[in-house]
C-alpha cells in the first residue's frame, strides 16, 4: 500500500516540486491549493498517484471539507506537508499594510495550525504519521521588511517543537524545514507584485531551487520510523548573515 501525503500549496513552487518528488518515491499525493487549473496540469504530469484538491487554508470550512474527503477516500494521512504560505510586502513595520499582515497571519499561522488541528488526532489514533512544516530562515534571523512574515515563520518553528513535546510517547513525527533564498517560484512575485522587482531579488545570486527544498522534505520523510528530524535549515552558498547595525547620531 502506498503512503498517503497531503501537500498544501501544491499548485506552484515548493509544493509542486514536493508533490513530484513524493510521487516519484511511491507516495499517493493529494495536492491542495486554490487554483484548480494549476493542480490539474500537475495531475496531467503525475497521473493516477496525484489527486488535485481545491482548498483555501484560510477558510475553515474548505479545510474541514477537504480533510473529510481525504479521510473518506484514503482513511487518513501518513504525511502532511504544510507548505501553503506567502509573504506580502517588504515595507518597514511602521509603513506596512495591516491587510497584508492579516493575510500572512491568516495563511501562514492560522491556515497551517488549522491543518495540524484537523489531521493530528487521526495520526495519534493510528500512532503513526509525519507533519512537515515549511518554515523559513526568516523565522530565525531578522531582516528589514521581514517583520510579520518572519514572525509567522518563528511561530511555525516554535509550534513544530511544541508539537514534538506533546507527541512524546507516540510515533508521530514533526519536522520544520527552513529554507533561505529560493528562486524559480512565485514567492517574490506574490510578495512584490511585479515581475521585474521579483527577478531582481535573485539577480546573480544562484539561489536555492524548489527541488533543493523538495529534497530536504523527502529526505526527512523517508528516514527510518525511529528517527525524527526536528529541523533542517538550508541556504544558498551565496547567502549569509549581516552584522548588527549601529545607528549613530550625526
Ligand atoms: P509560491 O508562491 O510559489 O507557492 C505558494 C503556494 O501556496 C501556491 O501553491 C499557492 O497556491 C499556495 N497558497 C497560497 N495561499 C493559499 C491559501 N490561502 N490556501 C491554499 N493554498 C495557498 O511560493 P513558494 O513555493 O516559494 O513558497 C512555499 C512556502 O515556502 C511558503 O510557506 C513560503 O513562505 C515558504 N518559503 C519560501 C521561500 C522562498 O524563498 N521561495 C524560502 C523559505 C520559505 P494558490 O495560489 O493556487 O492557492
Ligand atoms: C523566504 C526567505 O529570506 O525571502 O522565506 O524571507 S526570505
Amino acid at each position: 500500500m502506498s503512503k498517503i501525503a497531503l501537500v498544501t500549496g501544491a499548485s506552484a513552487g515548493f509544493g509542486a516540486a514536493i508533490s513530484q518528488r513524493l510521487v516519484a518515491d511511491g507516495y499517493t499525493v493529494i495536492g491542495a491549493a486554490r487554483r484548480l487549473d494549476r493542480l490539474q496540469s500537475l495531475k496531467s504530469e503525475l497521473g493516477d498517484a496525484f489527486f488535485p484538491l481545491v482548498m483555501d487554508v484560510t477558510d475553515a470550512a474548505s479545510v474541514d471539507q477537504g480533510c473529510a474527503w481525504i479521510e473518506q477516500q484514503f482513511q487518513g494521512l501518513d504525511l502532511l506537508v504544510n507548505n501553503a504560505g506567502l509573504a506580502l510586502g517588504v515595507a518597514p513595520a511602521q509603513e506596512a499594510s495591516m491587510v497584508d499582515w492579516e493575510r500572512m497571519i491568516a495563511t501562514n499561522i492560522l491556515g497551517l495550525t488549522r491543518l495540524v488541528h484537523v489531521v493530528l488526532p487521526g495520526m495519534v489514533k493510528r500512532n503513526q504519521g509525519h507533519i512537515i512544516n515549511i518554515g523559513s530562515t526568516a523565522g530565525d534571523y531578522p531582516y528589514p521588511g521581514g517583520n510579520v512574515y518572519g514572525a509567522t515563520k518563528a511561530f511555525v518553528r516554535q509550534l513544530s517543537l511544541n508539537l514534538r513535546a506533546d507527541l512524546f510517547g507516540t510515533r508521530v513525527r514533526v519536522t520544520n524545514i527552513e529554507p533561505g533564498l529560493c528562486g524559480g517560484t512565485e514567492f517574490s512575485l506574490v510578495r512584490l507584485g511585479d515581475d521585474q522587482r521579483a527577478a531582481a531579488v535573485y539577480d546573480g545570486a544562484d539561489p536555492l531551487t524548489a527541488d533543493d527544498v523538495a529534497d530536504a522534505v523527502v529526505w526527512a520523510a523517508t528516514r527510518p520510523a525511529r528517527v525524527n528530524i526536528n529541523s533542517i535549515e538550508l541556504m544558498p552558498v551565496s547567502q549569509s548573515f549581516a552584522g548588527l547595525k549601529i545607528h549613530r547620531e550625526p
